[in-house]
């Protein structure tokens, strides 16, 4: 009897050890390998989508001053700046003369504190006492969804009624009874250039800022007023031009921004100039210094144009 059993669990073993021999030769299934994911698209064009020499900046810087209006009867070419407030149109007009004047003054805005809201005129000395450059700036109150500078405001100014100095009152525009209204304006009293200022680090314009811009934008049409545009604050707008300022016209995503705006607005995309202003450093920056100057030079251009039409 217990030879039998001993025989019986002899079996039993030898039948287990073949179950899990034959398990074990089967072959493994094949095991799951998910696809090479591809690498992600680079953020940057090989080439820039549009040319600028960063070279450039004395030639420009040349241009810009020996510049004198091909119309005799306008003593200055007058550029007027409007956008949201905060866009950078007081940094991009200290900017300017930072660039111009002989830098022995670095000075920046300083945005929550300086909200603008005079009309007021800009000019950039050139030499002595009293010597200008022929272009002046413009700087108004930015727009705001409720409150900022009124559209008639700014209508009123394009035609050369507003005088220097006003200050913009946001619930009501300038009425012809008012000391700041200027009744006969001349030629120079005139706008002879709009440049709308957008920040490239803002997430969307609000509809209802949009559309002032395009009331405001179709009034200067209207006035047969050349208009440009200028994107601000690239510096901030994306990794790699925050990185690197010359990466400015390989980045997609500021590309993508800056053609956006333009069929948004109605401005060609070759109207549209990407900056940054001197906002916080106090050292000179060359490719800084580059992209203003040749934003610059075109609205001189430009603004040339309309007043040798005049
Ligand atoms: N990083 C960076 N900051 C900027 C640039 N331009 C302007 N800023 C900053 O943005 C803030 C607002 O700039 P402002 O020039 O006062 O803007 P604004 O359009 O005149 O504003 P309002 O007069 O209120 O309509 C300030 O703190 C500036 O220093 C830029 O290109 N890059
Ligand atoms: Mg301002």
């Amino acid at each position: 009897m217990r030879l039998f059993i001993q025989l019986v669990f002899v079996s039993l073993q030898h039948l287990n050890n073949k179950a899990m021999g034959d398990l074990e030769s089967k072959p493994a299934p094949p095991s799951y390998s998910p696809p090479p994911t591809p690498p992600p698209p680079s953020p940057t064009f090989r080439e820039p989508w549009r040319k600028i020499s960063w070279s450039n900046k004395e030639e420009d810087m040349k241009y810009v001053k020996n510049y004198q209006p091909g119309n005799p009867e306008v003593k200055h070419l007058r550029i007027m700046l409007y956008g949201p407030v905060g866009a950078g149109k007081s940094s991009f007009i200290s900017s300017v003369n930072n660039i111009i004047i002989d830098r022995q003054g670095f000075s920046t805005t300083d945005g929550d504190a300086s909200f603008t809201t005079k009309y007021e005129t800009h000019r950039i000395q050139k030499g002595g006492r009293g010597d200008f450059y022929p272009f002046v700036f413009n700087d108004i109150m930015g727009l705001e969804d409720n409150g900022g500078v009124t559209v008639e405001d700014i209508k009123l100014a394009l035609q050369g009624h507003v005088r220097d100095g006003y200050t913009f009152n946001n619930r009501s525009a300038l009425s012809d009874t008012d000391p700041g209204y200027n009744s006969s304006p001349s030629v120079d009293d005139r706008v002879h250039l709009l440049v709308c200022v957008y920040s490239a680090n803002t997430s969307e314009i609000k509809e209802s800022v949009l559309q002032k811009m395009k009331e405001i934008r179709e009034a200067a049409s209207d006035l047969g007023i050349p208009q440009v545009a200028i994107i601000t604050k690239v510096d901030e707008a994306c990794e790699e031009t925050e990185k690197d300022l010359k990466n400015v016209y390989k980045s997609k995503y500021l590309k993508k921004k800056m053609t956006d705006f333009s069929s948004q607005l109605g401005i060609p995309l070759n109207c549209i100039f990407p900056v940054k202003n001197y906002s916080s450093e106090i050292n000179i920056d060359d490719d800084v210094d580059s992209l203003i100057l040749s934003a610059l030079r075109r609205m001189i251009d430009f603004g040339d144009d309309f007043i040798n039409k005049m």
